[in-house]
């Protein structure tokens, strides 16, 4: 778990003074935000997005995709939290303060991500597509079901969503194998890195789901070189983020059969413009960005204890290196 020891205003004489926190978030609600972060924290002075009063005085903002510019705008900001697990679209902002960035890392989140893959991998193991086709033609023809344990799970990226999902995988009789970045132990699970490591996974997964973080090495990652070194008949269940995949070689892949079917949740162009052709191919699930999402009262916690830590000058958690970029 990286840390890192956010600035502290020892000889500040309002030290011991509730800290000011900027929430702003197109995506959450901020009332929601404000009642569960009071229960933990009630003297955080939580000022909501455009309301932050002067901008000196704000000391950490709590944010999913801010405008651009507005937390370089903060002059005395100690630290970013971010409400997302995702920190790309901040690290964008060339404004962007240097100040410890912290990634949303908390339950309800995990839980709501692992939730999502599980039901689109049950989808297709169970045959469902198969069954609506039939169901349309007044069809009643049944394939025999086959175990989880016959079905390869592949997922890319094994931090705190990946191995929460591989995790539910497993927990659900799959045969999981998780690709990351540095070696780790995952109960039940197959970890491999490398570009061996990737190989063999795309040898043997029957599903393949994308829950990596998007940094330079991970841009365009779903594109023709990987789709031709993946079994037959795989299907992409993809929830990290849209610039990975190279939407072209998708559908040349699909089109061309080497790929079964595709569930996207997150896209290179969000809201999915209306003449997208993903919107009505037939072997494409399009969800709107709603993998997972934080649920106040669970998410505040993780949120409270980093805010006193940044309160006592203490090493705050799930720090974002922003070298690596997550
Ligand atoms: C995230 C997301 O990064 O929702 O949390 O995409």
């Amino acid at each position: 778990m990286a840390t890192v020891v956010a600035s502290s205003r020892p000889d500040d004489p309002a030290e011991a003074a509730p800290l000011r926190v900027l929430f702003c978030s197109p995506a959450d609600d901020p009332l929601a935000w404000r009642t569960a972060l009071a229960r933990r924290l009630p003297e955080v002075d939580l000022r909501i997005w455009p309301d932050l009063g002067p901008p000196g005085s704000v000391d950490a903002a709590l944010v999913w995709d801010p405008p651009a510019g507005l937390l370089g705008s903060l002059p005395n900001l100690r630290a970013i939290l971010s409400l997302g697990a995702g920190v790309d679209g901040l690290l964008r902002d060339p404004t962007l303060p240097d100040v410890p960035i912290t990634r949303m890392v908390e339950p309800s989140m995990s839980f709501g991500m692992a939730e999502y893959v599980l039901a689109a991998v049950l989808r297709y193991h169970r045959d469902l597509d198969l069954y609506a086709a039939r169901q349309a033609r007044r069809e009643w023809r049944l394939e025999l079901p086959r175990p989880p344990a016959e079905r390869t799970i592949g997922i890319l990226g094994a931090g705190a969503l990946g191995s929460a999902t591989a995790a539910m995988l497993v927990r659900h009789g799959f045969r999981v194998l998780a690709w990351a970045r540095s070696p780790r132990t995952l109960p039940g699970v197959a970890v491999l890195g490398g570009a061996d490591g990737l190989d063999a996974l795309l040898a043997q997964a029957d599903m393949l789901v994308c829950m990596l973080p998007l940094t330079a090495q991970t841009e365009g990652i779903l594109s023709r070189d990987l789709f031709v070194r993946a079994k037959p008949g795989l299907r992409l269940i993809h929830v990290g983020r849209g610039a990975q995949l190279v939407e072209a070689d998708l559908l040349a892949a699909l089109d061309g059969g080497a790929l079964a079917a595709a569930t996207l949740d997150v896209f290179a162009t969000e809201p999915l413009p209306d003449d997208h052709p993903f919107w009505a191919h037939p072997k494409i699930t399009v969800t709107p960005h709603t993998a997972s999402y934080s649920q106040p009262e669970s998410a505040a916690e993780a949120v409270a204890e980093n805010l006193r830590r940044l309160q006592r000058g203490e090493p705050l958690l799930h720090v974002v290196d922003r070298a690596r970029g997550y």
